[in-house]
């Protein structure tokens, strides 16, 4: 997959240097740029920001420098029918935002399929809103956010994001398993684990995780992790698909008394 940032503080991205992100750029998975926007720039200011039209507190991110930023960055053509199979392909656009789509382990793999994504990080009360649009009339463009909470700007939303991705991209996890199991994977939290020692400060690990039973232990996880969302996100509890959850997992929610949501009943 091939990345390109563009920002005005290009050393946010240092950390893409470490640990597992850092070793799919050494071992190729990861193609990844990081530009700096001043770079766009013709005054001797380096110019990025403005006062905004109607008024109000702060700036905002002039267009040019960014025309110029996108324009570098996806040269490609739009074509009738889309990129030709061996051409340039234009790259997806991700604009960091708190006004954007909220970003989701189901976005993470959605962008996880992508061949290029190029991020625009805006800083101040954001990016002039023509760049998106003009933007918008030659590549696919999304807005994301984060959460309900406002940073400075978009590079620690970067950070975050290509986290997300870049762990789903083939090769990049030693275990490709621990996919599978992991929170979200499944509209689900996943159970607490636990390590050696067996006790540790008075706390025990639960009995049934050193039972050596592979069913008891399905059974105790799969539980844990409906009780935990049940208690900990209503909201992801409340989205179930009904046809999911079978007698056994109606049963364990009902002894941790919540209700399950109501619909057919599997098994
Ligand atoms: Cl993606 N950017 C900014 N600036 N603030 C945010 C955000 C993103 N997500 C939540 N707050």
């Amino acid at each position: 997959m091939r990345v390109d940032v563009v920002s005005i503080f290009p050393e946010y991205f240092t950390p893409l240097d470490l640990s597992l992100i850092g070793r799919a750029r050494a071992n190729g998975v990861l193609r990844l740029a990081v530009h700096d926007l001043r770079g766009w720039t013709h005054d001797v200011h380096r110019t990025v920001d403005d006062t905004p039209y109607g008024g109000g507190p702060g700036m905002v991110m002039r267009p040019e420098p960014w025309g110029a930023a996108l324009d570098a960055l996806a040269p490609a053509e739009p074509t009738p029918d889309g990129p030709t199979p061996d051409g340039p392909t234009l790259p997806r656009l991700l604009v960091p935002s708190p006004a954007g789509e909220p970003f989701t382990q189901a976005m993470a793999h959605e962008l996880a399929g992508e061949s290029h994504l190029l991020f625009a990080c805006g800083r101040y009360e954001g990016i002039d809103q023509r760049v998106l649009d003009h933007a918008a009339t030659r590549m696919r463009v999304t807005e994301v956010s984060l959460g309900d909470y406002v940073l400075f700007g978009g590079e620690v939303a970067v950070l975050v994001i290509l986290e997300a991705v870049t762990r789903l991209l083939p090769g990049v996890l030693g275990n490709a398993g621990s996919l599978d199991e992991e929170s979200h994977a499944h509209g689900l939290l996943e159970a607490p684990m636990y390590t050696k020692p067996a006790a540790w400060r008075g706390h025990e690990v639960p009995e049934v995780l050193r039972s050596g039973d592979h069913g008891r232990i399905a059974r105790w996880r799969r539980d844990e992790a409906l009780a935990r969302t049940a208690t900990r996100r209503p909201d992801m509890f409340a989205a179930l698909d009904p046809a999911s959850l079978d007698k056994r997992d109606r049963a364990a929610l009902d002894r941790a008394g919540f209700q399950a949501p109501p619909g057919h009943v599997a098994k």
